[in-house]
């Protein structure tokens, strides 16, 4: 083993195949840090993104949830600075270069500058620390092939929020638990302007090769419960990308977050204690729905006592359909739990079944999908390989899911992309999931 060789071990644990490739892009991006900060210690931090097997839109809600790691990720090179300046860069050109000084109170960029992740993490951290922070030189790396593919609803937000955390919370010796690690990232996408869940940043860094994760989204005494569940021999996840981008910092995603708060301000009146749809899980849905109105207006729910200031976007002529959110929220939930014992048991057939049933709930009950994954869903549906199929992710665009039969996988994911591209003129990408581990620093060296 080479001097080089012998930096990298770390990638033959963490990737299952193409290490060579991986070996590539890392020697690609120290030189970079070298070239852009100079010579000195670099650490380097590592965040995958996942994709969702089920439970979808629970998370906000504290429900169930059943993530994998992906062996997509972020990559962050770091070093600390002597002043609490950030200086941020990225090896792919779009993303400009740009610097800030670490307060209080960050101004968000414009636009939705890639940037901003780097100031909600950085502001949020600074909140926490009774010291004066330190700054640091960070380099992120996140190219195609490797990188998590953006907008697709396989988490690529929450794999750079990670990796950065990682990055400043060791530079600036914070040690947090996982249950404050994943709140510090999720207070700084909240400050990018998405009112999401922890699924993402907690599957991100608790991910294990391998392996599913339930994640129970209720914290208890400052804590979550999960458990990795072993995926299926002899069966694949495979991945196809609509190609069709979405973002959750706008209308759809927290319109939806707003009518689960706007179910649970209704359901008060019967069950007073309640804060999240989570705490009426094992009441029966037909108990549930009387109380909730088909449609409401935003300006009566906060007149009843609804609190959706901090929503984004939300006006107060806005139309909320109510039951419905809270139907598939109700419904997935349960799914989830029913996959949990499917796995167990080795049911492929039922857990297929029910990640189909899922897909057919963020259909029709939470309004996610669009003519392109419906197109797909379709084919998916009707070809013998595939147990069971549905989107992952918030929706409106990014990937599908499929549970298929291992020895067809790859004749499916051509079959895949030929009926798509013909249909749309989109080249799908379409990838087997290789569930990996979660974040961390994987090495520190000098350049
Ligand atoms: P994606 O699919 O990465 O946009 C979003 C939320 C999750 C969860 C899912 C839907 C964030 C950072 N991510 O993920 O928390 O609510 O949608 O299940 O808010």
């Amino acid at each position: 083993m080479s001097a080089a060789d012998k930096h990298f071990v770390f990638l033959n644990t963490i990737y299952s195949q193409q290490v060579a490739g991986q070996r590539e892009r890392y020697q690609q991006a120290l030189q970079l840090f070298r070239s852009l900060y100079g010579e000195g210690e670099v650490h380097i931090f590592r965040a995958p993104g996942r994709v969702n097997l089920i439970g979808e839109h629970t998370d906000y809600n504290h429900g169930f949830v059943m993530p994998v790691a992906l062996d997509r990720d972020t990559v962050v090179l770091a070093r600390a600075r002597a002043d609490s300046q950030l200086h941020l860069s990225n090896v792919e050109a779009e993303f400009e270069i740009c610097q800030f000084e670490i307060t209080e109170n960050i101004p968000l960029a414009p636009n939705n500058h890639w940037s901003n992740y780097a100031r909600g993490v950085a502001q949020h951290l600074k909140h926490r620390l009774s010291r004066p922070i330190k700054g640091a030189d960070l380099l992120v790396v996140a190219e195609a092939p490797w990188g998590v593919p953006r907008g697709a609803g396989l988490s690529s937000s929450s794999s750079l929020t990670i990796a950065i955390m990682l990055a400043l919370t060791e530079l600036n010796g914070w040690t947090g638990s996982t249950a404050e690690q994943v709140q510090l990232a999720s207070d700084a996408e909240w400050y990018v302007g998405t009112r999401g869940g922890i699924m993402d940043h907690y599957i991100s860094l608790e991910g294990q090769k391998n392996h599913a994760l339930f994640l129970d989204c209720r914290p208890v005494a400052g804590s979550y419960q999960s458990q990795p569940i072993p995926l299926s021999e002899g069966y694949d996840l495979l991945i196809i990308n609509s190609g069709v981008k979405h973002q959750n910092v706008g209308g759809g995603y927290n319109w939806r977050v707003a009518a689960c708060r706007a179910g649970v301000g209704l359901l008060k009146a019967q069950f007073p204690e309640i804060t999240h749809l989570r705490d009426v899980q094992s009441v029966p849905w037909e108990v549930l729905e009387p109380h909730l109105p088909e449609k409401q207006l935003v300006s009566e729910l906060t007149a009843q006592g609804t609190d959706l200031d901090d929503i984004p976007t939300l006006v107060p002529e806005a139309v909320l359909e109510v039951r419905a959110k809270c139907r598939h929220v109700h419904s997935e939930n349960e799914r989830v739990q029913g996959a949990i014992e499917a796995m167990y048991q080795g049911n492929v057939t039922r857990l297929g079944q029910l990640l189909s049933a899922a897909h057919l709930s963020a259909r029709d009950d939470y309004d996610i999908s669009c003519a392109e994954l419906e197109l797909l869903q379709s084919f998916l549906q009707k070809q013998e390989a595939v147990l069971g199929s549905r989107l992952t992710g918030a929706g409106w665009g990014g990937c599908m899911v499929a549970l298929s039969k291992r020895e067809s996988s790859q004749e499916l994911a051509r079959a895949v992309q030929a009926y798509y591209h013909e249909a749309t003129g989109i080249v799908a990408e379409t990838f087997v999931c290789q569930a990996s581990q979660g974040a961390g620093l994987l090495t520190t060296l000098t350049v």
